[in-house]
Order: structure tokens, then C-alpha cells, then sequence
């Protein structure tokens, strides 16, 4: 769906589970690296606000986006790890390196997803430029970490 005209931040909280015991492991991309640091600052602002323990939340970093998925293993495959967030940043260049980053994340985190049966969420930014990376990590778009742990805590209570 285009998100044009969307604000990806707004979401409906009244359904959310008890998420105090719960543990998140966050696993942030360092290229583009004052972006994902929004990314990530939201990510952890969104689960506090709604009950998560500062030391239940686990984060770290990866080289680069394409690195998420490894990241995603590492932490999916500890029993305790409730939900893994995954948070990077690929822009458009001159090459076709983000359409091969891109899909590979999104199978590697799918599969990571189902191998251990846990919410492995996606929170990857892909734009065509710096400026619609910009609109959506606390822009005119929202912040996609924000998306991305709203996205844990709606699936824990799946
Ligand atoms: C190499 C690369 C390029 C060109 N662009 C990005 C990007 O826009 N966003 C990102 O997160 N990572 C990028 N990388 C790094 C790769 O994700 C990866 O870290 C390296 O290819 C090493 O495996």
C-alpha cells in the first residue's frame, strides 16, 4: 500500500497486551547511521511507553543492513527472546545493490521469522532517496521504529 498519505506512527493501542515480562532483542543497521539511531530510539521509546522493562530490551548493532538477518538468528535462537525488531536504513544509488539487500532481508528475516516461530519484524526504510528516508524515520511519515515495535507487541498478542 502507498504510503503517500500516511503518518506510519498512528496506531490503535487499546488491544495491546501486558508486555512488562517481555523480552525484545533490536538489531540496528550502523549504515546510515543517524538515521537508524532514530530508528532505534523510537523502537525503544514505543516499547516503554507501553510497559516494556528498560532491561528487557536488547540492542544490537550490525555492520549494514544486509547483516540484519544474521543479527535476527543470533538473538531469535535465545528461548528467552520474546520478539526480534530489525532497523535499517537502504537508500537508492547508482547500482542495483538495494533491490539485492532488500530481498535478501526480507527472506532472511522471514525465515528467521518461522524457524523459531517468534515476531521477527522487518523495520527496514527502502527509498529512492535521502529526503523519503528522511519523512520516515521522524519526518512527515512517521518513524518506522515506532511501526516496527507496535508491529512486535501487535503479534506477541497474536
Ligand atoms: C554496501 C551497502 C550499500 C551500498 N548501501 C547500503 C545501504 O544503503 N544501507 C545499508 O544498510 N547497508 C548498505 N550497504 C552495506 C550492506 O548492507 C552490507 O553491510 C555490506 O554489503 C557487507 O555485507
Amino acid at each position: 500500500m502507498a504510503t503517500s498519505l500516511q503518518n506510519l506512527s498512528t496506531y490503535d493501542s487499546s488491544q495491546f497486551i501486558d508486555i512488562s515480562e517481555k523480552r525484545f532483542g533490536l538489531v540496528v543497521a550502523a549504515w546510515n547511521r543517524e538515521l537508524t539511531d532514530t530508528l532505534r530510539d523510537g523502537a525503544v521509546a514505543t516499547l516503554l511507553e507501553h510497559g516494556a522493562k528498560e532491561e528487557n530490551i536488547y540492542i544490537n548493532a550490525v555492520p549494514g543492513s544486509f547483516e540484519l538477518t544474521l543479527g535476527a538468528q543470533l538473538l531469535a535462537q535465545h528461548e528467552e527472546m520474546d520478539a526480534v525488531i530489525c532497523l535499517g536504513v537502504v537508500i537508492r544509488g547508482d547500482t542495483k545493490h538495494d533491490d539485492y539487500i532488500n530481498h535478501a532481508v526480507a527472506q532472511g528475516l522471514t525465515t528467521v521469522g518461522l524457524k523459531f516461530n517468534k515476531p521477527v519484524v522487518f523495520g527496514l526504510v527502502t527509498t529512492n532517496t535521502l529526503e523519503q528516508a528522511q519523512d520516515r524515520v521522524g519526518g512527515k511519515h512517521g518513524n518506522k521504529g515506532v511501526e516496527a515495535a507496535v508491529t512486535a507487541i501487535q503479534m506477541l498478542g497474536f
